[in-house]
């Protein structure tokens, strides 16, 4: 009797799987280019993570040619619900509306909303750093119209440690991200064919250390032999090694390492842009100064292309004080604020010209890096009012 229940158990629930149209499949590939083509080809990630060898994908009603198309020996494992049901025993959300949360919960959290969706979310180790922690990227992209990424916006977090708003607002404008893509009335924000990169933190090493040692520190944790730490915003390729904006002492705050690209985390994020379709949008969150800033930071000269970056830099800057009436000011980053050589968004522009800003988000001072938690919902609601206007506007240059 119990073997009979169990018979018509495996049968009933096998019955359920398979009208839903979900299956998992085992993908084997054998080069780096296998896994980019598994990458972009818009099937779901079933596993932890897309790497050389075995990899369970997600193949979904219609979606057995994308599968074909790959060109890659597979097998069928196993029928899956339907992954809109996925989500009926969600983990609590982290706070992280009202609290500052270590690396690991962020990541967790992260974790969970892929879980959540895994239809349009997932998710990539894109490096190690020095102390062996893995820097993340996930993925945001449509489901429905138009699938396959065209074209790739990467937004990163926390590339300094001290800035702890920066990674809280990251999760936010992921959540929003997503939200987009699951709520049919603000689709229309993103344009088809877009698929977003989120790295949680690109300096989670200088993030723990600034939890658990020193509050204020804001370099990775590079051993220099006698100073610790490399300045990540003054690592990338682009008027690197200037003295006008960066340092070669390696005690400085604004140490720009050995030589560029000399850091694993920005090793990673390169190699990892690199092999995105084409970037066309960049954001690096920082705090404080209340800025939307835009390239060139290297030089006082103006960007080619200077009249679209300021006005999309006012359109980013007026939604974002839309939000709360609070003053945000938007200028070229190296007459704004100061020069910086070696920074990120020189290096998103120069290399794939991609439309690059840098945000400072609260305050402008009075707490500085110290920011209340009180303040942490409506500093990532101005960050996505600025976000959510970059966004239709990526294709139109
Ligand atoms: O000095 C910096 O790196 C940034 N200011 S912060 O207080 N957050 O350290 C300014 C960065 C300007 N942006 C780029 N040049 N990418
Ligand atoms: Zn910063």
């Amino acid at each position: 009797m119990r073997r009979l229940a169990f018979v018509l158990f495996v049968a009933i629930s096998a019955i359920g799987s398979a009208q839903s149209g979900w299956n998992r499949y085992r993908v084997t590939a054998f080069i780096p280019s296998d896994v980019q083509r598994l990458a972009n080809s818009d099937l779901g990630l079933f596993s932890e993570a897309l790497a050389i060898g075995e990899t369970d994908m997600i193949v979904g009603p219609g979606e057995f040619p994308k599968l074909l198309a790959l060109n890659l020996p597979y097998r069928f494992v196993s029928a899956l619900p339907d992954p809109r049901g996925w989500d009926q025993h969600p983990q609590p959300d982290a706070d992280y509306r009202n609290a500052y949360l270590r690396y690991d919960v962020v990541v967790q959290q992260y974790e969970d909303w892929r879980l959540q969706n895994p239809a349009i979310v997932t998710k990539q180790a894109i490096g190690t750093t020095w102390l062996g922690r893995t820097i993340w990227a996930y993925r945001v992209r449509s489901i429905s119209a138009n699938p396959t990424p065209t074209h790739a916006v990467v937004v990163i977090n926390g590339i300094h440690a001290r800035e702890w708003i920066s990674p809280a607002v990251g999760l936010h404008l992921f959540r929003k991200t997503i939200d987009n893509f699951t709520m049919p009335g603000v689709r229309a924000l993103i344009p088809p064919g877009t698929a977003l990169y989120f790295i949680p933190s690109l300096n989670p090493d200088g993030y723990e250390y600034s939890w658990t040692s020193n509050r204020m520190w804001r370099k990775n944790r590079r051993n220099n032999g006698g100073s610790f730490g490399v300045d990540l915003n003054r690592n990338f390729a682009t008027g690197w090694g200037l003295d006008s904006g960066s340092s070669g002492t390696p005690s400085s705050e604004t140490y720009r390492g050995p030589s560029a690209f000399s850091e694993p985390e920005t090793t990673a994020l390169k190699n990892f842009s690199e092999s995105l379709p084409p970037v066309r949008a960049f954001v690096d969150y920082h705090s404080y100064g209340q800025l939307i800033l835009w390239p060139w930071s290297y030089t006082e000269a103006q960007a080619p292309g200077n009249a679209w970056l300021t006005a999309t830099g006012n359109a980013i800057r007026n939604g974002t004080v839309a939000v709360n009436g609070r003053n945000y000011v938007a200028g070229q980053s190296s007459t704004t604020l100061y020069l910086v050589s070696g920074g990120s968004k020189d290096w998103y522009y120069d290399r794939f010209n991609a439309a690059a800003y840098s945000v400072e988000l609260r305050d402008t001072g009075s707490y500085g890096f110290l920011l209340p938690e009180n303040q942490i919902t409506p500093t990532q609601d101005e960050a996505w009012g600025g976000f959510k206007e970059l966004l239709p506007r990526i294709l139109n240059r």
